[in-house]
């Protein structure tokens, strides 16, 4: 942390003591720092802010802001402070800036002064018209019928966005099959199989065959061009020369075509449609054209099979085209080829309903590449032939397929579940089978999110501390300067982060910052999100944050440079496509130290990066890889010292506590003074690096002389965890005195040790996170 120069200081008592002066003959003060109160619960716009007696409603920045509380502009050294204890119910948007020594500071009541506790700045309203159900019917099929109320929300909520919370609970959308555990929606074992035949799409065309040569990509397949959708492109590769030819269910009568690219990959130029193996067209397509261009022949043709070959390109791209769309259209103008908008998937165990409408309003939930979750709108269910419609997965499916019915009304059969039928432009109804047994009066302490963000930031040198911001639909923090700008001197402290809703975006987020610091944050229980996003920042610290049990990646980093993230702790990320703390999309210069990550996935995840230090971490693999290198062709310059490698899956053979991926060599790996639960690689090659004083736990699949690896100076491999710690079973990873740990490390520059003892007692740095202190040298921090 910055200290603040004394010049500053004296400025700012001077200032303070001005303003004082100047309070005392009533006069408002022309410039000099201000602080200004805000109480939700007692203010008023009218008033003056600048006491606690006369507080503002509305909080500068707010847009709903009136009168003096709107005519307020914050300058350098302002503070606006809000009453603890009270909910302000707004979005605060904050375009002013302060300046480097005397920033804006929102605070949410950190002295204790003003109110009881945090301040809280909330997202949502409380939903009111409660009608308890009288019949199954109109409960819409829900078993539990009699347990379940309904009310109406706005024809723009969808079940997603409406964030529904009873007091501080994220509600369940409602599902089938059902799970016990609220905060993971995507966490996939509770899901069902898909059994049979994987969900398809029955079109006229019957298959796609490609010239040889061109590779199918396997995100993008040929079936995109015939899709009716011009939002999805087929890879085709190379652009030219190159030809698909589609073989037809049945025979139709083609009167013209129509071809659409994507300008922006490499561009076809001279194509020939042939029709069952004989020319019928060819053409010229226009340069830098993004819409479909159309063709007429001379006279329909009855075909059964069409290619289309694309002869020569513009030059422009990389060598592969993406096509969009290839039609074939009948004399009337419709296409004979595209498929339908819907997919279908038929399972006679599972769709059991006899009710044509039990699956109205649901969303069919697919789990697919690339590890996610999908939701495809429920179209239609026959009940005869137990098959659903659905709108359309783009997305690749595993070949074992899972999936989850959500958000049908007549699947809420536990507390908690609510479900809001959709029908297009009308008022919707929102049905809960609540928590707790309301009154007769209905729930009183539902609320849905009709914010999308708490704080807005787009100036410099601002400071938020000091709140509980809650049940959003966005982000409770985000810092988002102009486009094409950046801003300096951010800061979010203290601040709690609960119930906010994002579907993987972060909750704290912050992009194109210069010096960014987020500490002694707890940022917990925020469904389908992640915690700390920060893309495109400099200068960043990440500290003494507590991450729990949030939907996506705890911290997240995108493109920055010089960050350290610190003395966090990440737990039970469990969300599907989610890890603890990651550094993606070209990170240079970035520290992860004394991080605590346990009971989630990948504890830590990196590629494309360089100058990449991580030292005294403990990362608990909870069965999964402790550390992830995604590609290591893409990641250089690595140190890894002191750390706790733990915990990674036994049972598969390269899930070691270190999975790289890619097929380069590493660049300057170095592993030092670590417990490590295995490496393991996608290449034969075991990692290349230095390597010294390291203990294995375990060896990954290619670690034996076989691959041409051995144990280095100071290595050793010892299995058994109770010889290296005091009491691994139940977490205490304390190196165990006389035990093989301490005093086995090597010097490699680093004075503390997680718990900020200096490094080395005794006689040399022990192994792993702790270095074991002689009680009579132990300093504390
Ligand atoms: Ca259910
Ligand atoms: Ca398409
Ligand atoms: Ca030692």
């Amino acid at each position: 942390m910055k200290v603040r120069p004394a010049g500053a200081l004296l400025a700012l008592w001077l200032a303070a003591a001005a303003m004082r002066a100047v309070l005392t003959f009533g006069q408002a003060p022309a410039s000099g720092p201000s602080t200004y109160f805000v109480d939700f619960a007692g203010g008023s716009d009218d008033a003056d802010g600048r006491s606690a007696q006369t507080a503002f409603l509305h909080s500068p920045g707010d847009p709903a802001a009136t009168k003096t509380a709107k005519a307020t502009v914050l300058k350098a050294g302002d503070t606006v402070l809000f009453k603890g204890g009270v909910v302000y119910r707004g979005t605060i948007t904050v375009p002013w800036s302060g300046e480097e020594t005397v920033p804006i500071v929102y605070d949410g009541n950190s002295s204790g002064t003003f109110g009881t506790g945090r301040a809280v700045i909330d997202g949502s309203e409380p939903l009111s018209g409660w009608k308890r159900c009288a019949s199954q019917n109109e409960a819409l099929g829900s078993p539990a019928w009699q347990k379940v109320w309904w009310t109406t929300v706005p024809a723009s909520t969808t079940c997603f966005s409406c964030n529904l919370c009873e007091g501080e609970t994220q509600l369940l959308i409602s599902r089938h099959p059902n799970t016990a555990d609220f905060d993971f929606e995507d966490e996939r074992s509770t899901f069902a199989p898909v059994r049979g035949r994987q969900p398809w799409v029955e079109g006229p065309v019957e298959r796609i065959a490609a010239d040889r040569g061109m590779v199918q990509n396997s995100t993008r397949p040929y079936t995109f061009a015939v899709d009716n959708n011009p939002q999805t492109s087929a890879v085709i590769d190379p652009c030219a020369p190159s030809g698909l030819t589609f073989t037809l269910k049945r025979q139709v009568t083609v009167a013209s075509f129509g071809i659409q690219y994507v300008p922006s990959y490499e561009q076809p130029k001279e194509c020939v449609i042939l029709g069952d193996g004989k020319q019928l067209l060819t053409v010229t397509l226009k340069e830098d054209t993004a819409s479909i261009q159309t063709y007429s022949l001379p006279q329909p043709a009855t075909v059964g099979e069409l290619t289309l070959k694309m002869l020569s390109s513009y030059g422009k791209g990389r060598g592969y085209a993406a096509l969009a769309e290839f039609q074939a259209y009948d004399a009337q103008g419709n296409n004979l080829i595209g498929a339908p908008q819907e997919m279908q998937y038929a399972d006679a165990s599972f769709f059991t309903q006899s009710d044509p409408r039990f699956w109205d309003g649901a969303y069919f939930c697919i789990w697919a590449r690339p590890n996610l979750l999908y939701y495809q709108k429920v179209l239609r269910y026959v009940p005869s032939e137990h098959r659903l419609f659905f709108e359309v997965l783009t997305a690749q499916q595993y070949r074992e397929g899972l999936f989850v019915m959500m958000n049908a009304p007549a699947a809420i059969d536990t507390p908690g579940e609510f479900a809001l039928d959709e029908p297009q432009g009308q008022t919707r109804r929102i049905f809960v089978y609540p928590l707790r047994e309301p009154g007769t009066g209905g729930p009183s302490d539902i609320t849905y999110a009709v914010r999308k963000t708490g704080f807005v930031l787009s100036g410099s040198h601002l400071t938020v501390r000091n709140f509980r911001v809650q049940k959003q639909y966005g982000e409770a923090v985000t810092v988002r300067p102009p486009a094409g700008s950046r801003v300096k001197g951010i800061r979010i402290l203290d601040t709690e982060v609960t119930a906010v809703r994002n579907e993987r975006g972060s909750v704290v987020t912050a992009s194109s910052v210069d010096s960014c610091e987020i500490r002694g944050n707890f940022i917990h229980h925020n469904r389908r999100a992640a915690g700390i996003g920060l893309s495109g920042c400099t200068d960043v610290v990440i500290s003494r944050n507590h991450l729990l049990r949030n939907g996506a990646t705890g911290v997240r980093l995108y493109g920055c440079s010089r960050a350290q993230v610190t003395d966090n702790i990440v737990e039970g990320h469990l969300g599907t496509h989610s890890n603890g703390l990651t550094a993606y999309l070209g990170c240079t210069d970035v520290v992860f130290a004394r991080n605590r990550v346990s009971g989630g996935n990948n504890c830590l995840t990196a590629q494309e990066g360089e100058r990449m230090v991580i030292h005294h971490n403990i990362l608990d693999g909870n069965g999964a890889a402790a550390i992830g290198f995604w590609n290591v062709d893409t990641l250089k310059d690595v140190k890894v010292f002191h750390n706790l490698i733990l915990n990674s899956d036994r049972k598969v053979d390269w899930v070691a506590g270190i999975y790289c991926g890619g097929k380069g060599p590493a660049v300057n790996y170095e592993f030092r003074n670590n417990v490590i639960d295995g490496i393991s690689t996608a290449s034969e090659t075991p990692l290349a690096g230095t390597y010294s004083h390291n203990i294995y736990t375990r060896l990954g699949w290619n670690q034996n002389e076989a691959h041409g690896w051995k144990l280095q100076e100071g290595e050793r491999y010892i299995p058994d965890l109770t010889q290296l710690f005091v009491d691994p079973v139940r977490g205490n990873y304390q190196p165990k005195p006389g035990g093989p740990l301490v005093d086995a490390g090597i010097a490699v520059g680093i004075e503390r040790d997680i718990e900020a003892t200096f490094i080395p007692q005794g006689r040399a740095p022990d192994i792993g996170a702790y270095e074991l202190c002689i009680p009579s040298r132990r300093e504390v921090r």
